[in-house]
């Protein structure tokens, strides 16, 4: 049986990586949305980079898989302020897997795989735009039946909560059942409020609070591997790109008024399409984008609304690509609905990962080793 998942993508066929020539729409398609002129400015390189957060003083801070962090700057990417590398491994797709600041940079949070294959979120206080490594604490830890499907995406909602994205735990197919079931942590995003106890604490409105057959950390389920997920800065709106297994990919999408609880169907579905005979469950929250393996891609890598302002062409516009593919694509996304779909004709190589600066400006990284933004030709 040939199962394709992520790891097959990262640990490292070589993927054809090329810009696909999309011609001009024929008559009867609707028209395309005006497309932004932009290039790719590569401002530094680093080892794997896989992750990133806008920090303090306009800085972005990188996160390098084997373990490494460390602060890009306009003088370009510095040396590690933190090393975990003897914390963790690349083995399948393990490793430092993803970094958030909360939303007054008080204090960091990694997200690891530890040499165990444990799920782990750590954080440090930050102190005039350092680490404090005397500070370090773990908040949360999810152990992984199998070493893919680790998610590991963070991010501080506009609630000022923390949300993690945990995948399925892995093999193919979801054998465990994870994604449907409601008291385990994998196949979820959780939403916590670390600064409320130790080691957390859970917000009093979380969705599932109350039921004693749910875990109360869940915001919403069903789903793979949520590899990387973002909030719209200028909406609020959660916005994920899920990795499919076999044939589609998929962008899922919940307002900013949201009360969580919602089922994104994995692994009844994979996208809008039973999954090896699976029923649809009647609360499925079907994607509000998905795409086949036939031509763009193989491993989804969810972005961000940009909300800069050195492209108006691209504001409010969602930009994602895939790992495999790595064309920057864009979607217009209004009131829950794809209204318009693009690709702004520029190659990002292994599209990791996306980074929001402090500016609104974004990045682009490369598991290959660049650290590209993306700016207005
Ligand atoms: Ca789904």
């Amino acid at each position: 049986m040939k199962v394709r998942t992520r790891s097959s993508a990262i640990l490292g066929t070589i993927c054809l990586v090329g810009s696909l020539a999309l011609g001009p729409a024929s008559a009867d398609e609707p028209a395309a949305p005006k497309q932004a002129a932009v290039a790719l400015t590569e401002v530094a390189t680093a080892q794997n980079p896989v992750a990133g957060a806008a920090g303090p003083d306009d800085t972005v801070w990188i996160a390098e898989r084997a373990g490494t962090v460390r602060v890009l700057t306009g003088q370009g990417l510095g040396e590690p302020v933190l090393d975990i590398s003897a914390e963790t491994t690349t083995d399948g797709e393990r490793g430092l897997l993803g970094v958030a600041f909360d939303n007054d940079f008080a204090h960091f949070y990694v997200s690891y795989t530890n040499l165990e294959g444990t799920s782990t979120i750590d954080e440090f206080a930050v102190q005039d735009g350092a680490l404090q490594p005397d500070t370090r604490r773990t908040v949360l830890t999810q152990t992984q039946p199998y070493e893919n499907h680790n998610g590991g995406d963070i991010k501080f909602g506009p609630d000022g909560y923390l949300y993690i994205a945990l995948g399925d735990g892995g093999a193919g197919g979801d054998p465990q059942g994870n994604g449907q079931k409601l008291d385990t942590l994998l196949g979820k995003i959780l939403r916590i409020d670390p600064a409320g106890a130790e080691p957390y604490a859970i917000p009093s409105d979380n969705p599932f609070v109350g039921d004693p057959n749910a875990k109360d950390e869940i915001w919403s389920y069903g789903l793979r591997n949520p590899w990387r997920f973002s909030f719209d800065s200028g909406t609020g709106d959660l916005l994920i790109g899920d990795v499919g297994q076999s044939d589609w990919e998929e962008i899922d999408w919940s307002p900013a008024s949201s009360e969580g609880g919602e089922n994104y169907g994995w692994a009844s579905m994979e996208g809008t399409h039973p999954f090896r005979g699976g029923t649809e469950p009647a609360n499925h929250v079907p994607p509000v984008f998905e795409y086949d393996r036939n031509g763009l891609g193989c491993s989804v890598t969810g972005g961000y609304v940009y909300r800069g302002d050195a492209i108006p062409d691209l504001q409010g516009q969602y930009i994602y690509s895939d790992y495999c593919d790595g064309t920057l694509r864009t979607l217009k996304i209004e009131n829950g609905t794809v209204t318009g779909q693009g690709d702004l004709a520029v190659n990002g190589g292994e599209v990791i990962s996306f980074v929001q600066g402090g500016d609104g400006e974004l990045y682009v990284l490369g598991l290959g080793g660049s650290i590209s933004r993306i700016d207005a030709a």
